[in-house]
């Protein structure tokens, strides 16, 4: 049964345990919710003003406009730039609150953090032109966020976001600016986007679709300096070993689930979880505590610490199930309303920290910087108590793990290539994309979906562009889904890789000093850390002096759902990447919009979208879109 909805095994054993429960799974509510609405999917039902909702006939035969006169390809492009902007804003919210952060560390201290990566902080001040010269950490970490915070501030509309212009090729920057498509300030390009999409406003589809992708580039401005100065405050992340799937819970410990996306709230309690070892030992827990990851957090802990990932996306509530998890801490995105009904069933205490992101039945304790360690050590004592209320009869763990080597920031990946040729470090892998031992570069990104099978897409679209020799990188759920299904070992590479591609892993892994291949999937962290895919990209691209659309690389993402992943899809095809979504995009209702995105962006940018819902085709199309770059290319 379990087989229809999911490939992870843990939900072999969890998903018929809810049923004899009667506890409600997403399938469960996916399929209570069926039929969809059929215009919501086509993406032509309005509802911007109350004349409406308004809803165009995709049959040709009822209403052709909405009421205000509004054609279906404006209503589409309304509903999608709409989305980019919450993706946007979503992402950069959660780099607005890093930035301010690290003000506050740089300008009065933060007990609970410090600057952990001096080196980093030097780079990234380079990088942004900050003056290092005779000054203290202090200064230049506060020039640094200041500079951070003016990418939300300034309103000078001919000068760029300084993330945004100074992390991407030059050619890209002269290019997307020419488009008029280069955020100047987050904020106000999410506002504009709103505005713009208000009743009686933009009503041209190829203007308002240019003002999503300003907005989709606005949400790379926000994610990639969220990932730097998070690596600046908490480490960056370097190849450990780790575990996934529901088998890393452990039935003597107090296990505590961090789910969410901000490290700002997940480091502290890792710290602290540490510190009250001792308490959870004196509570009968023998193996102490046990923390583990869902979703982002999961990828951010995993990635800086090593702490093991339970599940992604779609299983979060149902490892509620195990009977095993203490405490589920969460802050903001992706997280399941469901949590606290599933947690009900169960001793699990729901925990939300932030303000803006509470769920009705589950216990709020607010978390500040200035006062982490206080509610972290209030967090985690509650899981202790949380823990001595467990029931044994209901604790259910699977047996299912995976090794998982993870790690792979540009950083990790420039040092173990370093390890090939140290004064040229990038060398081994532009001579392997230029002899084709290495075909091109497919960055596999976003969500699980209950339209998809849970993880299959993923895992069937990768393992057919492994075996035509193509260099994978993964973050997010995506990444979550490769640890959780055994892609991120050594053994994978073997048995996956394609001739040339195993023998630059081995090469490059053997000389980093792992023994053996680098693992297939190389995992960059979360979704916020997309932006260091980018980066390598744009290393790649200025090493060659080439556009970033020149290069052989392409995403995918092949079970995505959420706006974050809507807007991180657009930013990838404006920097000039063939994109897959394997989710049908809800704007099949407007073709002008679909030709925009899926033909005409390939002469604006160089990246388009390329929509397949089939697996096995879907990898066709990108290894095709490959092939085509490197004609272009003379390789
Ligand atoms: O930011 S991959 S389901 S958890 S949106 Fe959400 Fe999608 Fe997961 Fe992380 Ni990204
Ligand atoms: Fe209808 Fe126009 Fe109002 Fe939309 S904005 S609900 S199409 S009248």
């Amino acid at each position: 049964m379990t087989q229809n909805f999911s490939i992870d095994k843990s939900m072999d054993i969890l998903v018929p345990l809810a049923k004899k429960e009667c506890i409600e799974t997403p399938w469960d509510r996916y399929e209570k919710m069926q039929p969809q609405c059929g215009f919501g999917e086509l993406g032509v039902c309005c509802r911007i003003c109350w004349k409406g909702p308004c809803r165009i006939d995709p049959f040709g035969k009822g209403a052709d406009r909405g009421i205000c006169g509004a054609t279906a390809e404006v209503i589409v492009a309304r509903n999608l730039i709409r989305m980019q902007a919450a993706g946007a804003a979503s992402h950069s919210e959660h780099g607005r609150h890093i930035a301010l952060a690290m003000e506050h560390l740089s300008k009065h201290g933060l007990e609970a953090y410090s600057i952990k990566d001096e080196t980093k902080l030097m780079a990234v001040a380079s990088t942004l032109g900050v003056e290092t010269e005779g000054r203290s950490t202090q200064e230049i970490a506060h020039d640094v966020a200041q500079t951070s915070l003016n990418d939300y501030m300034n309103q000078d509309n001919s000068k760029g976001c300084s993330w945004f212009t100074k992390t991407l090729p030059a050619k890209r920057v002269q290019k997307l600016k020419e488009l008029g498509v280069m955020p100047h300030n987050i904020d106000a390009t999410i506002s504009n986007i709103m505005a713009r999409s208000h009743v009686g406003c933009d009503s041209d589809h190829v203007n308002l679709l240019l003002g999503g992708i300003r907005g989709a580039l606005a949400d790379y401005t926000g994610m990639v300096l969220a990932t730097e100065l998070s690596d600046i405050m908490f480490g960056t992340p370097q190849p450990v070993i780790t575990k996934a799937n529901l088998g890393v819970l452990k039935e003597n410990a107090v296990n505590i689930a961090l789910h969410g996306h901000n490290p700002l709230l997940s480091e502290v309690v890792c710290d602290m979880a540490i510190k009250l070892n001792e308490e959870a030992i004196a509570a009968g827990a023998t193996e102490g505590i046990n923390v583990v990851g869902v979703c982002c957090t999961g990828n951010e802990v995993m990635l800086r610490r090593g702490i093991p990932l339970a599940t992604n996306y779609l299983s979060q509530d149902i490892a509620i199930m195990t009977g095993a998890i203490d405490s589920m801490v969460v802050d903001v995105q992706c997280i399941m309303p469901s949590i606290a009904s599933v947690g009900a069933c169960f001793h699990t205490e729901i925990i939300t920290t932030m303000p803006d992101n509470k769920i009705t039945g589950t216990r709020h304790i607010e978390f500040s910087e200035e006062e982490a360690l206080e509610k972290a050590t209030e967090i985690v004592r509650l899981s202790i108590e949380a823990y001595k209320r467990r029931d044994p009869e209901r604790v259910n763990i699977p047996q299912v793990k995976e090794t998982a080597i993870v790690g792979f920031s540009k950083e990790a990946i420039v040092s173990a290539l370093a390890a090939v040729n140290p004064e040229e470090p990038l060398k081994p892998l532009i001579d392997a994309i230029v002899s084709g031992d290495i075909k091109g570069v497919a960055l596999f990104a976003g969500c699980n979906n209950v339209r998809v099978k849970q993880d299959n897409a993923y895992m069937t679209v990768v393992k057919e562009l492994l075996a035509q020799n193509v260099l994978v990188l993964a973050t997010g759920c995506g990444a979550g889904a490769f640890a959780k299904n055994g892609m991120m070992t050594q053994e994978a590479s073997k048995e996956f890789c394609g001739e040339s591609l195993l023998k630059i892993l081995t090469l490059v892994g053997e000389a980093a000093g792992l023994e053996g291949p680098l693992p297939p999937v190389l995992h960059m962290g979360s979704c916020v850390d997309n932006s260091r895919a980018a980066l390598v990209a744009s290393a790649l691209a200025e090493a060659l002096d080439v556009d970033l659309s020149d290069l052989p690389i392409v995403a995918s993402a092949p079970e995505l759902m959420s706006e974050k992943a809507v807007a991180i899809g657009s930013w990838a095809v404006a920097l000039g990447f063939p994109t897959h979504v394997g989710v049908m995009p809800q704007i099949t209702g407007a073709p002008g919009v679909v030709k925009v995105l899926t033909e005409d962006a390939k002469e604006l940018f160089g990246g388009y979208f390329i929509p397949e819902e089939a697996p096995v085709e879907a990898a066709n199309k990108l290894y095709q879109a490959i092939l085509e770059k490197r004609q272009r290319l003379g390789i």
